[in-house]
């Protein structure tokens, strides 16, 4: 399979998907079901010396707890900082995870017309998995989903418990993604028989394990198996070009219906591929650039399909966002507007759950996100939930979506084996996320050693495979090479930099920021007039350390650093510079080193998302910038408020009051024709000040009292 891709020309490659089927998120419908296997499972680790002692007594033959000790794992979440054990935290090897389910009888009958599904949302890194004992399935990589169609296996037990188990190995070696080795130390004055430790290249805890969601869910035997949505949008028009695929008959018809957001039928079709036009369309906007981000239609598809006597119905339904992305020497353009990513770098990463998806966390996220008014992320390293992914799409939170390529530093990551399987990641990533309106750029790879010889025709293949199975979107990749010698930077769309700039050169010397970023942005784009974005910078900061002037490691010297980038970001946004993001959102676990305090402490918010002082100077930076750059939706002149809206309305835009000035502000109480008491506000949007919901506050009550009194005395 892997020397399938190597074995072919590089236009060859342009020509097919490797994978078998499309990978829909499993949701329920009029025609689907689902069951959640979230919770507490049975697990061991296999400390055995050669980690193979679950193979030898096959572990996954009987219940787990038959062939010894088990323990509670949570799913999803890392095992590493679930017990006290730091045997356990770093283990390196096969992890034995099974759950006893139920499936419900009617998707079990034989006769029914069903097909069932096991899906693992992820789990890091190697996995396999079998039911009652058979194998079902296997994966490579952790951050992306796979499954399994377990129909034959449960019907052919039906009343029986299934038995899921999956063994879940998080080594990692020079092929995998992202690469790693098994370093063995032999001196046994130094080190124990059979020693070994785990290297990576890359600055973030490996956490491992089931990391997102097990789902079982049932589909009728005929079903939708891929949807395929792009968008355009010319004259007021927008549409959607979409290509369904089914599967489990070939006796089949399909309808399309577009809904709006408020579930308004608003153009129909039938058939495999085609278009849905949309006169005047909602676009799908950015935060801040429309003051109906993210808005997105619902495209159901109605199959039905006939196999002899049998009829099936299977309905899915996708929200879709109309957008379109475009790129030029000099900008980044959202429906044919400039848009400046001012964002984040992100990670999964939360104490005690490690990387395991979590919903508190998500949304606490996206409201900070809110709050901060960031437009956008990258998935540094690797690509996120597709829960996450989801709110993206909802809030307009515009995403770079990164694949695991992460610290490809050894030359021979760069060969054909490693090659391979990192076109297959692009395929499984873009299968995933190529309909989702917030993804506009995939990037491939973070730092890797993109200077060497082998990286230019590494790169160039990766990045045309992704764009043949996506021409939609741009790619690129971060780098932290050289301008002039970086083998792959020929290749990108858009040119992502990372630098810090008085931390790990010339460490402590805010002075030559300016002028080293200067050079920077100059080099590049006089090497290869595309549009740059600063895709990392940064200074690690320990919370409640404070010193002026400012020295490393502290809250004044984390701030100075951004306002020193800050100086030259605003000079080169008038040119070429498209996009910032901050290195990093929050403080993250890390391998233990000598450089790092209980992680990386570069976050602007701690890893318990409270904001350090550079939090401030962001928040205040990013709504300024939506201001200036009228990237922030006109508010209308005046606002109308009666009693019962004035709360709500307060509520929704709070953010956004923060930074509208409000100049002058009037009360209509109620001349000839309202009915209702109102407020009137109005705002001038350049001049940012404080909070105008006390303002409000003060003359609803005031309003309020005056009419009281007013009714009391008449
Ligand atoms: C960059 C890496 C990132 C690190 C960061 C740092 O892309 O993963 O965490 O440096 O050192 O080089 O903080």
């Amino acid at each position: 399979m892997m020397g399938y891709f190597v074995a072919f020309s590089f236009s060859m490659l342009a020509l097919s998907w490797a994978l078998e089927g499309g990978m829909l998120y499993p949701k329920d419908s009029p025609s689907r079901e689902l069951k959640e296997l979230n919770g507490l499972w049975s697990f061991r680790a296999d400390f055995s010396d050669r980690r193979d002692q679950g193979f030898q007594q096959q572990w996954y033959s009987r219940p787990l707890r038959e062939s010894g000790p088990i323990i509670d794992m949570p799913v999803p979440a890392s095992f590493n900082d679930i017990t006290q054990d730091a045997k356990l935290r770093d283990f390196i090897g096969w992890v034995w995870y099974e759950k006893e389910v139920w499936i419900p009888q009617p998707w079990v009958s034989a006769s029914a017309g069903k097909r069932v599904v096991l899906r693992v949302g992820s789990a890091h890194y190697y996995s396999i998995v079998w039911v009652n004992g058979a194998k079902v399935t296997q994966h490579e990589g952790g951050h992306l989903p796979f499954e399994a169609d377990i129909t034959k296996l449960i019907q052919s037990s039906p009343m029986a418990l299934c038995r899921i188990t999956i063994a879940v190995n998080n080594t990692l070696t020079l092929h995998t993604l992202p690469p790693g080795s098994i370093q063995h130390k032999a001196d046994n004055s130094r080190y124990p028989p059979g020693y070994f430790v785990q290297n990576t290249n890359f600055d973030f805890f490996n956490y491992a394990g089931i990391h997102r969601p097990v789902v079982l869910y049932m589909t009728p035997s005929a079903y939708i198996d891929d949807i395929t949505l792009t968008t355009t949008f010319a004259d007021n028009v927008g549409s959607v070009n979409y290509k369904v695929s089914v599967k489990g008959s070939s006796d089949f018809t399909v309808s399309l219906n577009l809904y709006d957001a408020r579930s308004k039928l608003v153009a129909t079709a039938l058939g495999l591929e085609g278009h849905l036009l949309v006169p005047s369309p909602n676009l799908w906007w950015p935060y801040l650039m429309h003051d109906t981000p993210g808005y997105l239609y619902s495209f159901e598809v109605v199959m039905k399909a006939k196999n002899g006597s049998n009829q099936y119905q299977d309905i899915y339904t996708l929200p879709v966002g109309i957008r379109t992305v475009e790129v030029t020497k000099t900008q980044f353009l959202i429906n044919g507007k400039p848009f400046y990513f001012q964002g984040v770098n992100k990670h999964e990463d939360a104490d005690i759950r490690g990387k395991g998806l979590d919903w508190p966390l998500i949304v606490k996220d996206f409201n900070l996100l809110k709050w901060l008014g960031a437009n956008s992320f990258r998935t540094s390293h690797y690509p996120y939930a597709e829960e996450i992914m989801d709110m993206c799409d909802r809030y307009g939170i515009v995403v770079i979506d990164e694949c695991p390529g992460v610290g490809i530093k050894n030359p021979e990551s760069f060969g054909e084996k490693s090659l391979a399987h990192h076109l297959i990641v692009m395929e499984e990533q873009v299968r995933r996320d190529k309909n989702r309106p917030s993804v506009v750029m995939w990037s491939v790879a973070n730092e890797p050693a993109s200077q060497l010889p082998a990286a230019g025709y590494y790169f160039k293949t990766v990045i045309a495979h992704t764009k043949s199975f996506d021409p939609t979107r741009p790619v690129t990749f971060v780098s932290n090479s050289n301008y002039s010698s970086d083998k792959g930077a020929p290749y990108v769309d858009v040119i992502c930099v990372n630098s810090y700039f008085s931390w790990y050169h010339d460490s402590g010397h805010l002075e030559v920021i300016e002028l080293q970023l200067n050079t920077q942005f100059d080099n590049w784009y006089r090497l290869y007039q595309k549009p740059i974005i600063q895709s990392e910078y940064g200074a690690d900061t320990i919370p409640g350390f404070h010193t002026d002037p400012p020295l490393m490691f502290t809250e004044e010297y984390q701030k100075a650093v951004l306002q020193n980038y800050h100086a030259i970001f605003d000079k080169k946004m008038k040119q070429n510079l498209i996009g910032e993001l901050i290195w990093n959102f929050a403080d993250f676990m890390t391998a233990q080193s000598i450089t790092r305090v209980v992680g990386n402490k570069k976050g602007i918010f701690t890893r318990q998302r409270q904001p350090k002082s550079a939090a401030f100077v962001l928040r205040d930076r990013y709504w300024k910038l939506a201001n200036k750059t009228g990237m922030l939706p006109p508010l209308p002149k005046t606002h109308y408020f009666d009693s019962e809206t004035l709360a709500s309305f307060e509520e929704q835009h709070y953010d956004e009051y923060e930074y509208y000035n409000l100049r002058e502000y009037s009360c209509h109480t109620g001349g000839k024709g309202r009915t209702k008491r109102e407020i009137g506000l109005n705002t001038n949007r350049h001049c940012p000040s404080g909070h105008e919901r006390k303002i409000l506050e003060k003359l609803y009550n005031t309003e309020l009292k005056r009419r009281r009194s007013r009714s009391s005395s008449s």
